[in-house]
């Protein structure tokens, strides 16, 4: 009986391999399909435009519309090795928060560098250190600082960004550092709350590599005790022919066994050994951090703007906004700058200086108002604000009006006669016109 079962699958076996004559113009077909493709492939390549780190690629809603960057400013561009250098800014979070994109309820400040070329020493949200994510709410201002120590030398762009949970990145602004100085000079020595100096750059590596060695042999050891066997289709047709017995040995039975209980008896003795050799030792933290906006900064009540309606001219690259202002100091106010999707429009006729970021993207005469005459304590005015330049093209901002959530948003920056300053959120949809 068994016999002439083990005959039908070495003849069932043999079968399968024996689908190799082709006509060959099939194959012949094949090549040119081939041959397509990888033409199509270089075009794709060449065609495709070299970003940093893809931060006009980002859909112009999310740049606009979820975390709004301000006052972005470096402590020194040019550091060597081991100085510390600090970046600093303001952020909004947009109330008009993209419905296709998760609410930030798990949001991580991060800098984005081209690799380890710097270390991160520090990090503060509203004056406060935090190491986790944080949940941000919308219609919030917060202020950040992160303090960074050069590692390797070189010239390298970098930005700070937000990871959002379940929605990727949003950069900040981005700038060019400098890190002059040699390698070999990097230190980063701390001490540990048992007062032990340690270097952070080799601490524990060797531990590290041993035990991913370790368990990735022993993973590796009993995958390849199984690989060498008859796989897949072999193997299912031996167990539809009742072979099983030829698949699993005794022997394979009692390694199972072994590893059953080995591995967790050895998990539980090395981490036995740990815990003697480190008492007083942290757990990785993985809690969410509770980090409450500062008071408005952003749409703090005193100049309020209300957007009617936004109009983009293809044609002309340029937004027009109808805004409805009312200003409620005792000064009269002018709109310095319109900020969005980091690029600021700059309104040239307004005396006092505007914020910059760092290396920011400016339209220097972008912004222009049908009545630049300053708006009166107390007065309420319609005023069409027109930010233009090529910029809405270059940075890829124009792709709003070709997605399904055509919304704007940016930040308003109005000044006094004293050069205070006050700052208004604004959002609309907004209607293409392609003539
Ligand atoms: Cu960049």
């Amino acid at each position: 009986m068994k016999t002439t079962k083990k005959r039908n699958v070495e003849i069932s076996v043999k079968t399968i391999n024996c689908n190799e004559a082709k006509p060959n113009l099939q194959s012949s077909l094949l090549d040119y399909l081939l041959l397509l493709g990888m033409i199509f492939s270089v075009y794709m390549l060449t065609l495709q435009p070299a970003h940093a780190h893809g931060e006009k690629n980002l859909e112009p809603y999310v740049r606009m519309r979820t975390i709004q960057w301000y006052d972005v400013q470096w402590s020194k561009q040019k550091f060597n090795v081991n100085d510390e250098v600090s970046v600093t800014g303001k952020f909004h979070v947009a109330e008009d928060w993209p419905i296709s994109v998760p609410k930030p309820d798990a949001a991580f400040l991060n800098i984005s560098t081209p690799g380890p070329v710097m270390v991160r020493t520090e990090r503060y949200l509203n004056g406060k250190p935090y190491m986790n994510s944080v949940a941000l709410q919308p219609g919030g201002d917060y202020d950040f600082k992160v303090v960074l120590k050069g590692r390797l030398p070189g010239r390298y762009h970098i930005h700070p960004f937000f990871n959002l949970l379940d929605a990727g990145q949003v950069m900040g602004p981005g700038v060019w550092l400098d890190i002059g100085g040699d390698e070999a000079d990097f230190t980063n020595n701390i001490q540990t709350i048992n007062g032990q100096a340690i270097n952070m750059e080799t601490y524990g590596l060797a531990n590290g590599i041993f035990w991913h060695s370790f368990w990735a042999l022993i993973g590796t050891a009993w995958l390849l005790w199984w690989v060498r066997r008859p796989l897949f289709i072999v193997r299912y047709r031996m167990l539809h022919a009742g072979l099983e017995e030829e698949l699993v040995t005794p022997l394979d039975r009692n390694i199972g066994k072994a590893i059953l209980v080995g591995v967790p008896l050895l998990v539980f003795v090395f981490y036995t050994m740990t815990v003697n050799e480190y008492p007083k030792a942290i757990p990785l933290q993985a809690s969410l951090d509770q980090i409450l906006p500062l008071s408005a900064k952003v749409n703090a009540g005193v100049v309020e703007v209300d957007t009617v309606r936004a109009e983009y001219r293809v044609a002309e690259r340029s937004m027009k906004l109808s805004l409805k202002i009312k200003n409620g100091s005792d000064k009269a106010i002018q709109i310095g700058e319109f900020a969005t999707g980091g690029v600021h429009f700059l309104n040239k006729v307004a005396p006092v200086s505007q914020q910059h970021d760092a290396e920011s993207v400016v339209a220097a005469e972008g912004l222009s108002l049908d009545n630049p005459a300053p708006i009166q304590p107390g007065e309420e005015r319609a005023v069409l604000m027109t930010a233009g330049d090529a910029l809405w093209e270059s940075e890829k901002l124009d792709g709003l009006i070709k997605d399904a959530d055509s919304r704007i948003g940016g930040l308003i920056f109005f000044y006094d006669t004293e050069g205070e300053r006050y700052v208004s959120s604004v959002t609309a949809a907004v209607i293409p016109k392609f003539n």
